[in-house]
């Protein structure tokens, strides 16, 4: 343990500073990124490229009567206006969603949420693209919204997807897991069951980049390549090659630097493909680039989970069972991104780190008159709501109980000794040493001190809280035969070449949009071959550049193409041992590796650099028997297991009872992401998911009036946090590598995220405590801090 800049403890282990490889390393991407340099979409600027923009629906449902193009038409910039009949004609007017079910690239028939597509125009300049959407006549006949999750099954909710054949109400689906009967016994012989109905409310990733595209045809080689803001550039080529009918070879993908995604950018957003359609009959490039309120009121949200949550106990604290109810909101359309056999992402892991008896979860999802989406912001599909339902429900039992919230967790954590542990609901998680984690977090924070101090202040009348979380992510999907998507398999490619002077280029499938991979994933190279990571580029985010796989999303990257990049050079590093034998005139089983060269087993003077090697590699002079020229390889990595990082968080709050205002004072974070790559980076990937819990517990919720008006339309309705919201993190790690992933990595990039709304709300929770309260809903916003206090008894 040492001490931080900002004066906080934090944890360190002797490693964190190494020469190459793993360690602490600045950024290789910053220097352009500090210089504005970075190149975004928006920063395309084609020969002859023309601009797109989309008008979008006033109304949240509605009969989309005619659209009358003809003024918009004459306007003398507008090269193109297209409308949902146009596209239908094409047969191009839906589109598949990552989920399996279809979305309207234009409306046709009706408008099903407020912000949806009906038409575009293709202009010569943005402005003048802007001007012409409202030259656009569209008549609408007004329908009956249907907004509130618990009424859109009512027998009389209008039907919003009567696009579907024969459906009849707005059942989207129904899922569920563990086992209702043996939960039902285990509950019926408990000493104490806590029910606490836990809204996960609508909130929006947000990114500072909004969605985009640039699409070029080339009418000449048929050639269509898409600039397109996605995490997933290989996925979405797929798809776009099967809805358009265009072979994968014609079509490149390709996603630059991005600023920022948390999710925002796995869909295929109806904006891609009106830019694509616009280039083919154009024949000019188009750019679309949504504004700010776009991106906010129609693109991928997050959460929106109804749960009602149950829990048994004995009277000692020893926890039984966990069951739940989930009303699930998917918006107009599903257009979620999950595996396909995990409807509801892996919410089934809302078991969270205890070892309990039973387990049993039922959910029905529905589609309402609001934007399409799901998974997004963070979540590791759907593992957000799993930790924040445990986490809130565990607390409240802490609250029946009278019992310390560590304490009781620390009671029912799985053990160590119980890894691999196989959970009620059917997951497995890899490996977890878990007290270790809660006993650090709990004396960086000084959690016995805090506990004295809010008594003291208890007395005299002020409101301290400290809230506490434990949570265990399942990252890294895969493995290919339990997960794909629309198809296909989870796994990912990875490339290796080893120029003849011993500089690499490492290619990969899945792509950063701010987490640092050109760094991370040279570290990752670097330890296993000895090459410094400056001299080896990371090539990603060009489906012609780099090999097949999934993308990234769920921080699957380190758990899996982390593992791909470290077999790869393994591999590399396997030929390379062929050439040195030959080099050094001695078998190969008399070699011994050290970072960067071999040499002859009891001879260290007889060595050879990897340099070395790749120049002979490439050089003149012969290569051993069979061994080909070149220093490269290649991989395809199935994951065998999601990796289970796990963290431990405390926060303390102070609330302002005269305005029940909620100061976040101190946030401790203890993270288990197993084997560091760069501790700087986890450190940033850690604060900015706080930053996020901050958001999402006491500030983000994207509303909806009765008639389906989004209410949070901009950043000034949107509330996001700013360094000012947000106190000087404090962070520690413990380390428990995966057994299955090479170098032992777990993912780390929403963590916190998953890991801080249920900390957060605890706090505020634990400081409401004199008011007789266990729980109020997130967005904790000074209104609903003093609702909650209000007709509650009078603290002493
Ligand atoms: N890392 C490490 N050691 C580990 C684990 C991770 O050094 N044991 C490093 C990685 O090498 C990588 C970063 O931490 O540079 C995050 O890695 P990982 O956990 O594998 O997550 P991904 O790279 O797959 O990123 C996805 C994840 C997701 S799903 C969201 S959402 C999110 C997040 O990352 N979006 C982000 N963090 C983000 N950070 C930024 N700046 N911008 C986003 O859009
Ligand atoms: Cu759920 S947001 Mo991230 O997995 O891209």
């Amino acid at each position: 343990t040492a001490v931080s800049e900002n004066g906080h403890r934090t944890a360190f282990v002797d490693n964190d500073k190494k020469p190459c490889g793993h360690g602490r390393m600045l950024r290789k991407e910053d220097p352009r990124f500090v210089r504005g340099k970075g190149r975004y979409v928006d920063d395309l600027d084609l020969p002859g490229m023309l601009h797109l923009a989309i008008l979008r629906s006033p109304f949240a449902h509605a009969r989309v009567l005619s659209v009358d193009t003809t003024l918009a038409e004459a306007h003398p910039k507008v090269r193109l206006v297209v409308t949902g009949a146009m596209l239908a004609e094409k047969g191009l007017a839906w589109m598949p969603t990552l989920s399996n079910d279809v979305q309207a690239v234009l409306a046709t028939d009706k408008v099903r949420f407020q912000g949806q597509e009906v038409a575009f125009v293709v202009a010569e300049d943005r402005y003048a693209a802007r001007d012409a959407l409202e030259l656009i006549d569209v008549e609408y006949e007004p329908l009956d919204p249907v907004i509130d999750v618990r009424t859109a099954l009512s027998p009389d909710a209008p039907v919003i997807r009567d696009d579907l054949e024969g459906k009849a109400d707005n059942h989207c689906f129904d899922w569920e897991t563990g086992d209702e009967a043996e939960t039902e016994a285990v509950f019926a012989r408990a000493d104490v069951v806590v029910t606490e109905d836990i809204v996960y409310p609508r909130v929006h990733p947000a990114p500072m980049e909004t969605c985009g595209a640039v699409a070029d045809f080339d009418q000449v080689d048929g050639r269509l390549t898409l600039w397109s803001t996605t995490q997933a550039p290989h996925a979405h080529r797929t798809l776009y090659a099967i809805v358009a009918g265009l072979p994968e070879h014609k079509i490149r993908v390709v996603s630059p630097d991005l600023g920022g995604g948390f999710g925002n950018k796995v869909p295929i957003y109806p904006g891609y493909v009106c830019a694509i359609v616009g280039s083919l009959l154009t024949g000019k490039p188009v750019k679309w680039m949504e504004d700010r309120a776009e991106n906010l009121i129609s693109t991928g949200f997050a959460r929106d989970y109804v749960m009602r949550g149950e829990i048994a106990a004995t009277r000692d604290g020893r926890i039984l069972a966990v069951r739940t109810q989930v009303l699930a909101d998917h918006g107009a359309f599903n257009g979620t991104a999950a595996p396909v056999k995990y409807p509801a992402g892996f919410f089934g892991v809302f078991t969270g780190s205890y070892d309990i008896e039973a387990a049993h979860c039922k959910m029905t999802a529905v589609y309402t008159n609001k934007a399409p989406g799901g998974v997004a912001y963070a979540c590791s599909f759907r593992i957000t709501e799993a930790v924040y339902l445990i986490e809130r429900i565990v607390d409240c039992l802490a609250y029946e109980l009278a019992m310390d919230p560590v304490e009781l967790r620390m009671k029912n954590f799985i053990r160590p000794e119980q890894f691999p542990f196989r959970t009620k609901t059917g997951w497995v998680y890899d490996s977890g040493n878990y007290a270790p984690t809660m006993e650090l977090a709990k004396e960086l924070a000084g959690y016995d001190a805090l506990r004295v101090e809010q008594a003291e202040k208890r007395a005299r009348g002020e409101l301290m809280g400290i809230g506490v979380s434990f949570f265990t992510e399942a990252v890294g999907a895969g493995p290919r035969k339990d997960m794909d998507i629309l198809g296909l398999g989870m796994a990912d490619g990875c490339e290796l070449r080893v120029h003849p002077t011993g500089k690499a280029v490492v290619r990969l499938s899945v792509q950063s949009q701010g987490q640092g991979h050109e760094t991370t994933f040279a570290q990752i190279v670097a330890e296993e071959l000895g090459i410094p990571p400056q001299d080896i580029d990371v090539v990603h985010g060009d489906t012609d550049q780099t090999p097949f796989g999934l993308g990234t999303y769920g921080s699957r990257s380190t758990p899996v193409s982390g593992a791909a990049a470290a077999l790869v050079a393994r591999k590399v590093r396997d030929k390379a041992r062929l050439i040195a034998s030959g080099m050094l005139e001695v078998s190969v089983a008399d070699l011994e590796w050290e970072k960067g060269s071999f040499h002859v087993a009891g001879d260290p003077e007889a060595s050879v650099t990897i340099q070395a090697i790749a120049m002979r590699a490439h050089g003149a002079g012969d290569l051993p028997e069979g061994v080909e020229g070149g220093l490269e390889a290649q991989i395809c990595y199935n994951p065998e297991n999601l990796t289970y990082p796990h963290g431990a968080y405390i926060c303390v709050v102070d609330i302002d009872p005269g305005t029940a205002k909620v100061t976040v004072r101190r946030f401790v974070a203890v993270d288990d992401c197993g084997t560091r790559i760069n501790p700087m980076i986890i450190e940033g990937q850690v604060h900015g998911g706080l930053t996020d819990g901050v958001g999402m517990a006491l500030m983000e919720m994207i509303s909806f009036d009765e008639d389906g008006n989004c209410l949070s339309g901009s950043l000034m309705d949107y509330l996001i946090p700013t360094s000012l919201e947000v106190p000087d993190w404090e962070t520690g790690f413990t380390v428990t590598p995966s057994p299955h992933h090479p170098i032992g990595a777990k993912g780390v990039g929403e963590s916190a995220t998953v890991g801080s709304p249920p900390a957060i709300v605890n706090a505020v929770v634990d400081a409401l405590k004199p008011y007789g309260i266990r729980h109020a809903d997130m967005p904790l916003t000074p209104s609903r801090v003093w609702e909650a206090m209000q007709g509650r008894p009078t603290p002493p």
